[in-house]
């Protein structure tokens, strides 16, 4: 597949003013009728009018009317160049389309009866010809036709504006959206659905009509997503001053869906993962996920739609500033629900965000698909909905945000829409406005958009006894990553404390300053290396560096473990104090797997299992902190930092570990068990989250030791648990502990929800994540594989994919990196059989192997012929094609 490259955007000669769309929806064979309003380009160097198409059957093309001129029409397989005298046309353009043949999941498709759109990026052309980017925005009138028994429901952007009956129990409706938009924010839903419906005023006294469209049956399962929804709008009024511009606005869930939901304009499509809830069904962190997703979509209505994105390759304008957007709205959320406990609120969000960088984006970082947030080049845009377009772009907005105070930041905010509401627009125009509305030069910060890599930083401190002075030197260096090796000095904002040897914080004084102030102040790393000297202490301080995350880099910092015990026991920073937890545990584990890799003897240092006790014991602490500061870091975190990674290894380590602090603190565990007051009857509230999330960790590490009162317990709960944040904690429990009780209530499990596609893929991830504890045991590879064959099972639908295949692939390295390359040769097969349905779904499954380059020699050996063999897999997607092949480059 061509390359695309960042530098040769060009505006279109022609645009689109008006689209006037007709469908007539039939499974095998929907007519779409497109009437194109189409205008010069007065900005734009004069050429043809271009129009992309995929898979479309064209039925008729008229211009103005007319058939075209011999020679006017150039026709490709999917591109359609027309030659046009004057500057206005009207085109008539006829295509049919199979909704029911279309298993990518992309364009129109079908779920369960319905029929669904998905057009970002490029799904649009699918439908039909059109100039499908973002730049080209149009004003939408939409006529949906469909059987009327079928698709009793037909839905799509903006206001209904028509509806009526037809004949041959046929009907039809008709919408229009007020404002223009690209193509990829289109979409339609015509299905047998029913809505859970509220009734809102925003702000400024306009009535909107809130709507959550479901299956049928699932009617009871919406309530979470309107309040989520509603909660959304309210916040974005008040921290932004946004308000909904629409008079309806509608949530729809579906069953079949490439990734979490889509925020088509007025029309927000959704994984009904992201919608469905209630206690029986859905754990605390799915009523979480709901929220942020919920508000994600709600708020790209004005940071994606109103301003979008002017090509992809600015793709991270609109979801680094809106997954910023929704981090943010949650952690005011969970920090209202707090109360006086707010800010452990507000730092275990923090936390969590930080954990998903560090697996995720970390490693990409890392990889041969490293790329800045805004990418230079790309063969499958597909490809780069990532985890650093997303999640590191959040963190650059992050630093913006501390860098110019929340009402900087606003104040930019206004600025941007003030400039560019109703525009297609770049990441330098944002950037200007915040620089422009806060008199702040932001050139060396745009770095941060143009170079990949995670930048280390590395702290030295310098006591000095005879003038009470702490010299704190910061140096930065960002690794060569593929196709970028100079790498220039970033803005980094370091968030620093000092704390005294009673452990408390000190005031900060900087040389030259008159006298100390805050406690917490943000240093701007600007230069490969800078120093600060903070003066009048009494005492030499510990550093607690990056406070809160100040930015997304690798801290360097020598400390020993008696420093590390310090900071997990009194850093004031929640976010650090943690992270002391997960330096220390990282350190242990490392050790412990290369002993495990060299067939050492294992032990824990005691020290270590002293300092993790104390947090245990520390009841003063927010049960939902105490889960996060008990918890081991991940998996992908660890191997990313293994040199070589060993996976086998690596979780002969953390079994060891983990069993080791269920044995010696199984008194600790057990009373905490006890002491913990019980959440009441459910309901989703941070505080009750937090002690069942700390009641299952301590159900964790106890089946771990197999210690017999907390193997009954867990037993007990999975029984009579009254929700499925109790239940499946249980159950997980059980089954990571390899306990005998697992199999049964695997089954019990299966029974009771063999109906609940939903509840199911837990039940599928949950095996395919498994850790194996006996030598004798079933491969969990072998579960995998059977598990395929299960009737609840369809490599058709993304979350079965993603529950079974993705669990094993992703979140399982210990057991699916098997030294005789089998799991490699099931991957390669999987990755095959996907491509050919599905390119997005097998892209993302192909991810699993790129940074095999980490892992040990035997491991390499046998991943290679696997690459390979995809590679040469007849019919391959460019998808696929681009990730294996920057793989073995
Ligand atoms: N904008 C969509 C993602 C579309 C992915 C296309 N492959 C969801 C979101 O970020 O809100
Ligand atoms: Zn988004």
């Amino acid at each position: 597949a061509p390359t695309i490259q960042r530098t040769d955007y060009a505006p279109l000669a022609w645009t689109v003013r008006r689209i006037d769309l007709h469908f007539a929806l039939d499974p095998q064979a929907t007519v779409v009728t497109s009437r194109l309003a189409c205008a010069r380009n007065p900005e734009a160097a004069p050429g043809p009018l271009l129009l992309d198409g995929e898979a479309l059957e064209t039925l008729s093309l008229t211009i103005g009317g007319l058939d075209p001129a011999p020679g006017a029409v150039r026709r490709g397989e999917t591109r359609i160049e027309i030659d046009v005298e004057g500057d206005e046309v009207e085109l008539e353009i006829v295509t049919r389309i199979n909704p029911q043949a279309n298993t990518t999941l992309s364009g129109l498709y079908r779920s369960r009866g319905g029929y669904f759109t998905q057009c970002e990026a490029e799904g649009f052309r699918r439908i039909t010809w059109f100039p499908d980017r973002p730049d080209v925005m149009a004003r939408f009138s939409v006529t949906l036709e469909g059987d009327k028994a079928v698709c009793p429901v037909l839905l799509s952007n903006g206001n209904l504006v028509e509806e009526g009956d037809l004949p041959d129990g046929r009907h039809y409706a008709r919408w229009e959206d007020p404002f223009p938009k690209p193509s990829y924010l289109f979409a339609l839903v015509a299905a047998d659905l029913v809505a859970l419906e509220r009734r809102e005023l925003t702000a400024s006294g306009r009535e909107v009509l809130l709507q959550v469209w479901v299956e049928r049956g699932n009617l009871d399962r919406c309530e979470h997503a309107m309040e989520s929804l509603v909660h959304a709008m309210r916040w974005d009024e008040e921290t932004f001053g946004l308000e909904l511009d629409l008079d309806r606005f509608m949530i729809v869930a579906v069953s079949d869906f490439n990734m979490g939901a889509m925020e088509n304009k007025g029309l927000n499509i959704f994984n009904a993962k992201y919608v469905l809830a209630k206690p029986d069904t859905a754990t605390d962190v799915d009523y979480e996920h709901i929220e942020s997703v919920v508000a994600h979509e709600y708020f790209h209505n004005w940071t994606g739609n109103r301003v979008t994105c002017r090509d992809w390759f600015q793709l991270t304008l609109k979801e680094g500033l809106t997954v910023f957007r929704d981090q943010q709205f949650s952690a005011d959320m969970l920090a209202r629900a707090a109360g006086a406990e707010g800010d452990s609120a507000r730092a275990v969000k923090r936390i969590d965000d930080v954990r998903v960088l560090r697996a995720a984006q970390f490693p990409e970082d890392a990889g041969p698909m490293a790329h800045p947030i805004r990418p230079e080049r790309y063969q499958e845009i597909n490809n780069f909905y990532t985890a650093t377009v997303y999640e590191k772009g959040a963190e650059v907005i992050r630093m913006l945000h501390t860098l110019l105070g929340p009402e900087g930041f606003r104040n930019g905010m206004d600025l941007y829409f003030s400039y560019h509401d109703g525009q297609a627009v770049t990441c330098d125009d944002f950037v200007e406005a915040m620089s422009e509305a806060n008199g702040r030069d932001l050139d060396q910060f745009m770095r941060w958009y143009a170079q990949a890599g995670t930048p280390r930083v590395a702290a030295r401190g310098g006591w000095d006894a005879a003038d009470g002075s702490y010299t704190l030197t910061l140096t930065q260096h960002t690794p060569p990553t593929p196709g970028q090796t100079e790498k220039l000095p970033l803005v980094i904002p370091v968030a620093v404390g000092l704390i005294g040897p009673d452990g408390a914080d000190l005031p900060l004084q900087l040389e030259g300053e008159a006298a100390p102030g805050a406690t917490t102040r943000v240093l701007e790393l600007n230069a490969e290396s800078r120093q600060w000297r903070f003066v009048g202490l009494s005492a030499e301080p510990v550093p607690s560096l990056l406070r809160g995350f100040s930015a997304p880099v690798i801290l360097e910092l020598e400390e020993d473990d008696a420093r590390l015990a310090f900071r997990m026991a009194n850093d004031s920073d929640a976010f650090n104090r943690w992270d002391a937890a997960q330096r220390y545990a990282e350190r242990v584990l490392l050790e412990l797997g290369a002993a495990a890799a060299e067939g050492r003897a294992l032990g824990v240092p005691v020290a270590f299992v002293e300092a993790f006790a104390r947090l245990l014991r520390d009841d003063r602490l927010d049960p939902a902190f105490r889960a996060q500061a008990l918890a081991l870091p991940g998996e992908g975190y660890l191997l990313e930092r293994m040199q070589p990674a060993d996976p086998a290894a690596l979780r002969t380590a953390q079994i060891y570990l983990g069993a080791e602090l269920g044995r010696v603190l199984a008194a600790d565990w057990l009373a905490l068990t006890e002491g913990l007051v019980e959440p009441g009857e459910y309901r989703y509230h941070p505080a009750d989250a937090g002690r069942r999330a700390l009641i299952n960790l301590a159900l964790r590490y106890l089946c771990a030791a197999r210690v017999p009162a907390g193997t009954g317990l867990a037993r007990r709960r999975f029984e009579s648990a009254s929700n499925m944040t109790d239940r499946f904690g249980a159950l997980a429990a059980l089954v990571h502990g390899a306990l005998p009780e697992a199999e049964g209530a695997l089954a019990a499990f299966y029974e009771r929800y063999r109906d609940d596609a939903l509840v199911l893929d837990k039940w599928f991830a949950l095996q395919a994540g498994a850790w194996r504890r006996d030598a004798g045991a079933t491969p969990v590879l072998e579960r995998v594989r059977a598990l395929l064959g299960d009737p609840g099972f369809s490599l058709s639908n993304p979350n079965k994919v993603y529950a079974l295949l993705g669990s094993f692939f992703r979140a399982n390295p210990g057991e699916f990196h098997l030294a005789d390359g089998s799991g490699y040769a099931f991957w390669a097969d999987q990755v095959i059989a996907l491509d050919a349905a599905n390119p997005q779904v097998a892209a993302r499954m192909a991810r699993a192997l790129e940074n095999w380059r980490r892992f040990t020699p035997v491991l390499r050996e046998a991943v290679r012929p696997q690459l390979e063999r995809v590679r040469a897999a007849e019919g391959l997607s460019p998808d696929v094609g681009e990730i294996v092949a920057k793989a073995l480059e």
